[in-house]
Parts: structure tokens; C-alpha cells; sequence
């Protein structure tokens, strides 16, 4: 199966990444986390998406708050799907993030996700693999199933208790 990269700008965008690494996790699909930044650390960010495809990824999630041009800048280096997650930084709420992250010029696209949306991220990129791989649909079909059942577990007694 191909692997998702997982790229995040700071350490300190960890405790909201980590639900994308737990979600691929329970889907077990295989990923390489790393701290690569668009502006701290270029070199390194650029020549990961440069290899990325050889080195066996199938999709890449780029987390990065404030000026955040991470997942843009990976996105100019590879042709695999990139997907955006715009982190909440300290002041604006992560508007920031979002907007740097979603307006990206026409021809080179991310997906971008909600600010801090990470699960979707993650779920994302096992759509994208899912493609090819029946088995890992079959995974996704089932967790949707099993998220509806808790939802209507909730309805059930929220009818019966108001
Ligand atoms: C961004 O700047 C990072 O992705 C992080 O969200 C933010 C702050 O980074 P630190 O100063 O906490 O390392 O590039």
C-alpha cells in the first residue's frame, strides 16, 4: 500500500496533527511523520516533495498555522495529491492559516481541510488510496457505518430522555 506523508511546520503543531496520525493508524495505512518548513527549513521540505512519488507516497498532508505556506510549497514539488490542513495559531483564529493555505494559484492545487481539521485530512487521503484498493474501502464504507450508528444511538436517547 502507498504511504501518506505527514509534514506539519513546528513541533508545536503536534497536538492537533496527531488525530490524522491516529486515524491512519486505525485504518492501518502506512506514514512518515516529519517537522519540514516552508520557511525554516526549505531545502528539506522541497527535496521530501521532490522524492516523494519515488519513495513510495500515494498522498501527503501538509499541517502549518500562521503564514502558512507549507502545504503550497510541497504542492509546487510533487504532482501527488497534497492535502492542507491550516493549523490555529495564537491571534486570528486561524484565518491565517486558512486562507494562506486555500488560495492557491490555479495549476497547483491542495486540498485544504477545516482549521485543525486533521481526522478529515487523514480520511482524505485514505479516499485517495481507497481508489485502488478494495480492501481499505471496505474499511471506510464500514466506518462511516458505524459513525452513523453512533449518531442514531444518540438520537435514540436524546428522544427518550427530553
Ligand atoms: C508555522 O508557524 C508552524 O506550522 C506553526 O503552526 C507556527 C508556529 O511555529 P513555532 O514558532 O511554534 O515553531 O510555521
Amino acid at each position: 500500500m502507498k504511504k501518506v506523508g505527514i509534514i506539519m511546520g513546528s513541533d508545536s503543531d503536534l497536538p492537533i496533527v496527531q488525530k490524522a496520525v491516529d486515524t491512519l493508524k486505525g485504518l492501518q495505512i502506512p506514514y512518515e511523520v516529519h517537522i519540514y518548513s516552508a520557511h525554516r527549513t526549505p531545502v528539506e521540505a522541497r527535496d521530501f516533495a521532490i522524492n516523494a512519488r519515488k519513495n513510495g507516497f500515494g498522498a501527503i498532508i501538509a499541517a502549518a498555522g500562521m503564514a502558512a505556506h507549507l502545504a503550497g510549497a510541497i504542492a509546487a514539488n510533487t504532482t501527488l495529491p497534497v492535502i492542507g490542513i491550516p493549523c490555529k495559531g495564537p491571534v486570528l483564529d486561524g484565518m491565517d492559516a486558512l486562507l494562506s493555505t486555500v488560495q492557491m494559484p490555479t495549476g497547483i492545487p491542495v486540498a485544504t481541510v477545516a482549521i485543525n481539521g486533521a481526522a478529515n485530512a487523514a480520511l482524505l487521503c485514505a479516499q485517495i488510496i481507497a481508489v485502488e484498493d478494495q480492501e481499505l474501502a471496505a474499511k471506510l464504507d464500514a466506518k462511516r457505518a458505524s459513525d452513523a450508528a453512533k449518531v442514531l444511538e444518540k438520537d435514540a436517547s436524546i428522544a427518550a430522555a427530553l
